[in-house]
C-alpha cells in the first residue's frame, strides 16, 4: 500500500508507527536544511523535468513532470517481501531471513548501512556547483536526477536506522546531515567521496564508475540475511540504472565529440577544435576507476568474510539460478600477485569468503570493460586508430595489498621516482584541469549542446532534444 499523499511518502504504513513517523517527520527538515544548503546550488526555485519514485510496480513506478527540488517527495519505497524468502548463502543459508536486527550482527549491519547511506548526501555534495557549468538542459536535469534520488537513497538508508536501531540509529540519521565530503575535521567515511568532482568529465566519470560501485555494493545488499535492507536495496536498483546510464552515455558522447573534432582538424588535434583530447579522457577514466577500485574494500578483508558468512552482503546475482553452485565456500582461494618482501609481486592465495571484496569487484570490472569497448567501437566507426583502456587494478591504489606501492597503468611496478618522474602521464594534471575548466562553459538554451561533447540519441522519458527540461524562474 503506497500513502503518496502524507508527509513522508511511503509503502511502510508508516501511518501506523506513530514513533517512528513522528521520529522521522523530526529528521525531514533538518534534511531539507541540509539540502538547501548543501544540495544543487542556485537552482532551487526552478522547475526541473524530474521522475519521482510512486511505486514499486515494474511499470509505471516513476511519475514525470516539472517540480522545485525542494518540494521533491522523497519517499521510502520497499520491494515488498517474498513470501517464505530464505538465507541464499553463507552460514545460515536456508534459514528463513530476518525481519529484525539480530544481536550479533548488529555492529556489522549498522556498519554496512551507515556506510552505504553517507555516500548518498556526499556526492549530493560533491556535484553541487556543477549546475553553473552544464553543457545543455538536458544534462542539467540529469544532474538534478541523480542527485534528488541521492537524496531519496539516504532516505532509505535513514529509515532503516530509525526503524531498527533505536537510539544509536536515530545518532546515526543525525550524523549522515553533519559530516560533509572533503571536510578537514568531518569528512565523509569513504575515500572516494571525500574528492572534488570538479568539471562535467570528473561528473561523468563519477557516474560511470563510482555510482558503478554503488550498483555492485547495492546488489550484494540486495540478497542480504536482514530482509528490509534486501527489499530497499533492490528498489534503489531500479533508480542507479539512470546514474550509470548517465555516465556511461556521458563519457560516450564526449568521445564521440572527440572523434569528431579529431576528423575534422588536419593534425587530428581534437584541443585545436575545442574538444577534449583522448589522452586527458584517459587520464580522467584512469583516476575514477582507481578511485572506484577502492570503494571495493581490501582484497583480503575479514570484514568480507564475516559479511558473506552472516548473509549480509552476498556476491553480485548470488541467487541468480544457475550462476553459483557453492554458495557457503568453506573451502577454495583466490590467486592474486601481492607485493611483499619477495618482490613487488609476489603469488598468494586469499581463503575464498576473505576475497569477498575482489570478488565483486571482478563483476565490476567486467561491467567497466563492457563500456570500454562501446566507447572503443566509436573511435573505430570513426576510423580513428587511439583506443581507451582500463588501467590495471594495481594502478593508484589507496586501499589493499596495492596501496603504498607505484604500479604503471598496465601494472608494471614502478620505483618512486619513476612514479615521480611520469604521473602526469597517467592522471591528470594541473593543466588538464586547467583546459577542461576552460571549456565548462554553461549552454542553457533549448537544443544546443556544448562544443566538447556529442548531442544524446534521444531525450528522456520520450521528450525531444529541444525539450526544456528545465525552466528558470524569471
Ligand atoms: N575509503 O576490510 P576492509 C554508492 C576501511 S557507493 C576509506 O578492507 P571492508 C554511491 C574500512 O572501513 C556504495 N576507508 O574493507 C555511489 C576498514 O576500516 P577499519 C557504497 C576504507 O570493510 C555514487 C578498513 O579500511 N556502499 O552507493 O570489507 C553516488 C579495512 O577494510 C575504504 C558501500 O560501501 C575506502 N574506500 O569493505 C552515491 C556498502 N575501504 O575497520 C552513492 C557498505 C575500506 O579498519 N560498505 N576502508 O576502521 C561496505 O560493505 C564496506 O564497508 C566496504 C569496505 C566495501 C566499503
Ligand atoms: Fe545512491
Ligand atoms: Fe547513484
Amino acid at each position: 500500500m503506497i500513502a503518496l499523499q502524507e508527509k513522508i511518502p511511503n509503502n511502510v504504513n508508516l501511518a501506523e508507527n506513530r514513533r517512528l513517523q513522528r521520529a522521522l517527520e523530526e529528521w525531514q527538515p533538518r534534511f531539507l536544511q541540509w539540502w538547501m544548503e548543501m544540495g544543487p546550488e542556485g537552482f532551487q526555485k526552478d522547475d526541473i523535468y524530474l521522475r519521482t519514485a510512486i511505486s514499486v510496480e515494474k511499470d509505471g513506478w516513476a511519475h514525470f513532470d516539472y517540480v522545485k527540488m525542494p518540494d521533491y517527495r522523497w519517499g521510502i519505497f520497499l520491494v515488498p517481501p517474498t513470501p517464505d524468502r530464505v538465507i541464499g548463502f553463507g552460514d545460515f543459508m536456508g534459514q528463513l531471513i530476518w525481519n529484525e536486527v539480530p544481536g550479533e550482527f548488529r555492529k556489522e549491519l549498522r556498519r554496512i548501512i551507515v556506510t552505504q547511506g553517507d555516500t548518498e548526501p556526499a556526492s549530493v555534495e560533491q556535484q553541487r556547483l556543477l549546475g553553473h557549468t552544464a553543457p545543455s538542459l538536458y544534462d542539467l536535469r540529469n544532474l538534478f536526477q541523480v542527485n534528488v534520488e541521492e537524496g531519496r537513497h539516504l532516505w532509505a538508508m535513514v529509515y532503516l536506522l530509525h526503524q531498527y536501531f533505536g537510539r544509536d540509529g536515530r545518532e546515526e540519521a543525525e550524523d549522515m546531515l553533519i559530516r560533509r565530503s572533503g571536510h578537514a575535521d568531518t569528512p565523509r567515511i569513504l575515500s572516494a567521496f571525500n574528492k572534488p568532482v570538479k568539471d562535467w568529465l570528473a561528473f561523468f566519470c563519477f557516474t560511470m564508475f563510482t555510482d558503478r560501485d554503488g550498483k555492485y555494493q547495492l546488489a550484494a545488499l540486495a540478497e542480504s540475511s536482514f530482509d528490509p535492507l534486501a527489499r530497499t536495496t533492490q528498489f534503489m536498483l531500479t533508480e542507479e540504472a539512470h546514474h550509470m546510464f548517465v555516465g556511461e552515455t556521458g563519457i560516450g558522447r564526449v568521445v564521440e565529440r572527440t572523434a569528431e573534432l579529431m576528423r575534422q582538424d588536419p593534425n587530428e588535434d581534437a584541443r585545436a577544435q575545442g574538444g577534449i583530447p583522448l589522452d586527458i579522457i584517459q587520464k580522467y577514466i584512469n583516476e575514477w576507476y582507481s578511485a572506484s577500485l577502492d570503494l571495493f574494500g581490501g582484497e583480503d578483508s575479514s570484514n568480507a568474510a564475516n559479511y558473506f558468512a552472516a548473509g549480509l552482503k552476498g556476491r553480485f546475482r548470488e541467487g541468480a539460478p544457475g550462476l553459483y553452485f557453492d554458495h557457503v565456500i568453506l573451502e577454495g582461494a583466490y590467486r592474486i600477485e601481492v607485493p611483499d618482501e619477495s618482490g613487488p609481486l609476489h603469488p598468494t592465495e586469499i581463503p575464498l569468503r576473505r576475497a569477498m571484496n575482489l570478488v565483486l569487484q571482478d563483476a565490476y570490472v567486467a561491467d567497466c570493460e563492457r563500456a570500454l569497448g562501446r566507447w572503443n567501437k566509436t573511435l573505430e566507426t570513426a576510423g580513428l586508430g587511439a583506443r581507451l583502456t582500463l588501467p590495471s587494478q594495481r594502478f593508484n591504489r589507496q586501499i589493499g595489498v596495492y596501496a603504498g606501492h607505484r604500479f604503471s597503468p598496465s601494472g608494471v611496478p614502478l620505483t618512486e621516482e619513476q612514479w615521480q618522474a611520469r604521473h602526469g602521464e597517467f592522471l591528470p594534471t594541473e593543466d588538464d584541469y586547467a583546459y577542461v575548466e576552460s571549456l565548462m562553459a554553461p549552454v542553457y538554451e533549448r537544443g544546443r549542446f556544448a562544443n566538447w561533447i556529442a548531442p544524446p540519441a534521444r531525450g528522456i522519458n520520450g521528450k525531444p532534444l529541444d525539450f526544456e527540461y528545465v525552466r528558470f524562474e524569471r
